[in-house]
């Protein structure tokens, strides 16, 4: 526990305000998840806590952290800014917090465009990120937190199938994993 309080005051100084109570949210969030299926707490912790790391820099600032790492970012990964944070905070979570657990870092790795038969934790935080309680309210929410207790395959299944329809909605380009964990985990509860 020592190592995540000291990862938090870590965040705290790095993260903008509303940034870091997002991240306590997912933080928590993802714990109560862990303790409703049985997977490892402090794991929960961390990569809840971890998972945003890469957005503390500007876009530009992220590109050149992605350099600087040798993380490779397909063309479309690139242009699509919203994405880029993810690779780079499973990188930064491990080189600048000490996170070796490969586990935690796929979680973080996979947390924003999903990815098809995620592991238990990847979909922990997957869907903790998208129902913490700060999330502003949008419709089909509450149906989404209560699925995430009860049937969190069907739950990662509408939150990627909202996701969608959100990119398609506001034109925005589409990685193919966000299509494909759309697919998977609808094709998985025919
Ligand atoms: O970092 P957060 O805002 O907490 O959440 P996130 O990492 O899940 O990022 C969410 C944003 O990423 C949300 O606006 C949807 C967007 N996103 C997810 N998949 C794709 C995507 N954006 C584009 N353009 N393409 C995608 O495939
Ligand atoms: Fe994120
Ligand atoms: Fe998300
Ligand atoms: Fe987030």
């Amino acid at each position: 526990m020592a190592d995540l309080e000291k990862i938090q005051k870590k965040l705290k100084h790095k993260l903008k305000k509303e940034r870091y109570q997002h991240t306590l949210g997912v933080m928590y969030t993802a714990g109560s998840l862990a303790m409703r299926y049985g997977e490892n707490l402090e794991e929960a912790l961390s990569a809840g806590l971890l998972h945003d790391c890469g957005k503390y820099p500007s876009i530009e600032k992220q590109l050149r952290q992605c350099q600087k790492y040798e993380i490779r970012l397909e063309r479309a990964e690139a242009e699509v800014h919203a994405l880029i944070h993810a690779k780079l905070g499973a990188c930064l979570a491990e080189k600048k917090y000490g996170i070796d657990n490969p586990r935690i870092l796929d979680a973080i790795r996979y947390h924003t465009t999903g990815r098809p038969d995620m592991s238990m934790l990847e979909k922990i935080i997957y869907l903790a990120d998208y129902i913490e309680p700060g999330r502003k309210m949008i419709p089909g929410l509450p149906e989404i937190r209560k699925l995430s207790f009860t049937e969190i395959d069907q739950a990662v299944c509408r939150c990627a199938e909202a996701t969608l329809q959100y990119l398609k909605h506001s034109k925005r380009s589409i990685d193919p994993m966000t299509q494909r964990t759309y697919e998977y985990y609808k094709t998985a509860l025919k």
